[in-house]
């Protein structure tokens, strides 16, 4: 065989082992998302969990508004559409009719902790059954970049030119200690896509809320920091650099609750 026939011979090879692929709760997609975007990695990290932990059959995306509103173009689950900030509401009501189904919500920091505020401090204080993954990236992304209540102090963004400021616009709000101190919380953790340790830990964290609904312990919550290289006017590499310069010094990774662990039951951490 000459060297070009060598290279087009599709002949599957027996010695070869398979190491990556695409997890199956994944559907074949192009993705929308911008180059460098977290949203795809956060898709993969709850479809390989899906697959791991076999929920797809049983799994119930409730989608929301946001360059995720898509969602259900990439899980192959089944999915119903919250709008704006209603996403906990909508699976706490999937959920309590279909106690067997495995319900998740999917929000970004403007869906969820702005207009959604109400809702998804109800959800936890109730403590329903639901997990919620919550894409943090600071700002609105879909609607071309506003400051949202997590985007940090100093950040400029479209609605503050000049960088967010404590005396103008307010503090950031950290919404995985917020949830931590609420009731019906089971566990909220804080992580960070920035990296391979971090996607992979990131993992960990959603694994464990998932698993604190099938054991009806009470809402799991893990936000994720997330980029948006598009509206935060960088590129891929430099969006990951300043989720560790600026996001995770406002925003610190760690579990603050969970309450499997001795002393992290009821209230507070
Ligand atoms: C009730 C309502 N208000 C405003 C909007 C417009 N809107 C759509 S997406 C969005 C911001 C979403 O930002 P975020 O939740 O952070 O998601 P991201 O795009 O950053 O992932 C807004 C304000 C809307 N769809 N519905
Ligand atoms: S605008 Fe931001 S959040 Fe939306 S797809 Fe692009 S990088 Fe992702
Ligand atoms: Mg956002």
């Amino acid at each position: 065989m000459n060297a070009e026939a060598e290279i087009l011979d599709l002949t599957p090879r027996t010695d070869e082992i398979l190491v990556f692929d695409k997890p199956a709760s994944l559907r074949s997609r192009i993705t929308h998302y911008c180059p460098g975007c977290h949203h795809g990695v956060a898709h993969r990290l709850v479809a390989e969990l899906l697959d791991e932990m076999s929920l797809r059959e049983r799994a119930i995306a409730v989608g929301s508004v946001g360059c995720s509103v898509f969602i259900y173009n990439y899980l192959d689950v089944d999915a119903v559409e919250a709008p704006h900030g209603r996403s906990p509401a909508a699976a706490t009501g999937v959920k309590r009719a279909c106690p067997d189904k495995f319900v998740f919500t999917y929000q970004g920091d403007g869906d969820l902790a702005s207009i959604g505020m109400g809702e998804i401090i109800h959800a936890a204080s109730r403590g329903e059954k639901i997990s919620v993954v919550f894409i943090n990236n600071a700002v609105y992304g879909m609607t071309g970049g506003q400051m949202s209540p997590t985007t940090p102090l100093g950040q400029k963004t479209t609605t503050c030119s000049e960088g967010r400021r404590l005396e103008h616009e307010g503090a950031p709000i950290r919404m995985a200690e917020i949830i931590a101190s609420l009731g019906g919380t089971a566990y909220s953790a804080r992580c960070s896509l920035d990296s391979v340790r971090n996607i992979l830990a990131a993992k960990k964290s959603l694994r464990r809320a998932f698993e604190a609904q099938e054991k009806r312990e009470g809402l799991g919550f893990v936000e994720l920091l997330s980029g948006c290289p598009t509206n935060w006017r960088l590129d891929p590499v430099q969006a990951n650099a300043y989720i560790r310069t600026a996001l995770i010094p406002c925003f610190p990774l760690g579990v603050f609750k969970d309450k499997r662990l001795a002393g992290s039951e009821g209230e507070g951490k």
